[in-house]
């Protein structure tokens, strides 16, 4: 498998990113510092997410960032993506591990301590935890977790996490100290007058934790 650094994680929204869109929203988060890109559209079928993921692909190509493609696993493996992620009521960890093959990274949402203890390392290679706060992004999301709940499951979680919901720049120094690896943020890049800066912002604030 290819090694991954979750620290700066975009997940795309096709209706957040309406105006530039989601390839060019991606190219700039990446020019910005964005390490992962997860291609997440809840209403395009399988042929629209390999449309978009083959020019998600085509941007991003040489810049070190990767490519995860959210619960449509025929389109992953068609697209060539460098991963999938997929949610609790999607499909089977185990199904999904032996369709995409040994080398496509999996990640697995996990909303509970009981689900973060129940992932399987020997399939899922990364949690993505949540929601820290409510966000209006994600209108069905679970009960929010705040800070404690991130520790928690992080701990919790067998393999590394990124932490996900309500997250802005300000909260980078708290997501990392909670144990998580990064966060993967929509609306703090998506749909903001410059992605590129809001990421580099984001990406400072990184630094500074880390350092
Ligand atoms: N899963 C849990 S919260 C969420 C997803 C996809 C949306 C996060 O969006 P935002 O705008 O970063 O709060
Ligand atoms: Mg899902």
């Amino acid at each position: 498998m290819k090694a991954f650094d979750l620290s700066l994680y975009l997940v795309l929204d096709p209706d957040l990113c309406a105006g530039i869109g989601m390839v060019e929203t991606a190219r700039l988060a990446v020019a910005g510092g964005a390490t992962m890109v997860q291609l997440r559209d809840k209403h395009a079928g399988t042929i629209r997410m390999i449309e978009t993921g083959r020019a998600l692909k085509q941007a991003l190509d040489g810049t070190g960032a990767l490519l995860i493609i959210n619960d449509d696993v025929e389109a992953a493996i068609a697209i060539g993506a460098d991963g999938l992620h997929i949610g609790q009521e999607d499909m089977d960890a185990r199904k999904a591990r032996a369709m995409v093959g040994a080398e496509m990274i999996l990640g697995l949402s996990v909303e509970s301590e009981v689900l973060a203890n129940a992932v399987d390392p020997d399939l899922i290679d990364y949690t993505g935890v949540g929601p820290v706060f409510a966000t209006p992004t994600k209108a069905d999301h679970k009960q929010p977790i705040g800070f404690d709940g991130l520790a928690r499951l992080v701990k919790a979680s067998p393999v590394p996490s990124v932490a996900i919901g309500g997250l802005k720049a300000d909260h980078v120094a708290e997501v990392f100290a909670a144990g998580a690896r990064g966060l993967a943020v929509v609306s703090a890049i998506c749909g903001t007058p410059d992605p590129e800066a809001a990421t580099r912002r984001i990406a400072a604030e990184i630094r500074k934790a880390r350092a």
